[in-house]
């Protein structure tokens, strides 16, 4: 199989670098009953609304779909209901991965030291907000040193989220890398088409949420990390 040449190696962090969407997912819900809301989401219902990107923009969309009412009396994604909903959210899902509840992927270490060794540089695009990221890294100091990430491109650092490419241009320009020069790893169509949105070549490794995704766009689909270890070069 044919390797990659590459100066810069972006990472997606949720259902890339980890596991994370269902604790996404239950803290979504546990932030929903302390708010005394009668929304719980299934995991069948989590599936659909991750089309939508971005925590506080998937909160809209399943009020509009639940509660048209409400929701057109709210402020979009910046209403400070959602804000405040969503900055719950977001302290409940940071305390889970700092107790170490969600695992790194299969092969991520790996391949992060391998492009390290190579002098390949790192970086994050996300469309997460970046307390999460860092709580990840803060989790995973040996797997996920945070000195060797060049820059973490996050949800706040972007007008437009992920299928945008957006966050890709930014975390090249951070980089100085051109777009052929680095790759991506992603989980997710929106991931898929957001890094060739940009120009970057894209390799896709399903997750547990997004197994029945459409990866057309993709150079390559792996089964995991450990697997594009080996193709790697500079
Ligand atoms: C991840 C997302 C995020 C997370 C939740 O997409 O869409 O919204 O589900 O994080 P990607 P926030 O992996 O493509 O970056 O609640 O902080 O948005
Ligand atoms: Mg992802």
């Amino acid at each position: 199989m044919t390797g990659f040449s590459l100066d810069a190696l972006i990472l997606d962090v949720d259902g890339t670098l980890a596991e994370t969407e269902e604790l996404h997912r239950l803290c979504f819900n546990r932030a929903f009953a302390e708010a005394g809301l009668p929304w719980s989401w299934s995991v069948a219902d989590y599936r659909r609304l991750l089309a939508t990107t971005g925590g506080r923009e998937r909160i809209v969309r399943f009020v509009g779909e639940v509660e048209p009412e409400r929701a057109a009396a709210l402020a979009g994604h910046e209403d400070p209901f959602v804000r405040r909903l969503h900055a719950r959210k977001t302290e409940l899902y940071a305390e889970g991965v700092r107790r170490g509840e969600v695992a790194l992927c299969p092969g991520i270490a790996e391949l992060v030291r391998r492009a390290r060794e190579l002098g390949i540089a790192l970086a994050i695009a996300t469309t997460t907000s970046r307390a999460n990221v860092e709580a990840l890294l803060d989790a995973h100091p040996e797997a996920l040193p945070r000195a060797w990430f060049a820059t973490l491109v996050c949800g706040e650092d972007t007008g437009r989220k992920k299928p945008d490419p957006e966050v890709y241009r930014l975390a090249l320009e951070r980089l100085g890398v051109r777009p052929d020069r680095a790759l991506a790893v992603e989980d997710s169509t929106n991931g898929v088409l957001a890094a060739k949105g940009a120009g970057v070549p894209v390799v896709a490794i399903p997750s547990l949420y997004t197994a029945g995704d459409d990866f057309s766009a993709a150079d390559r689909v792996l089964e995991s990390a450990a697997e594009l270890v080996p193709l790697l070069g500079r």
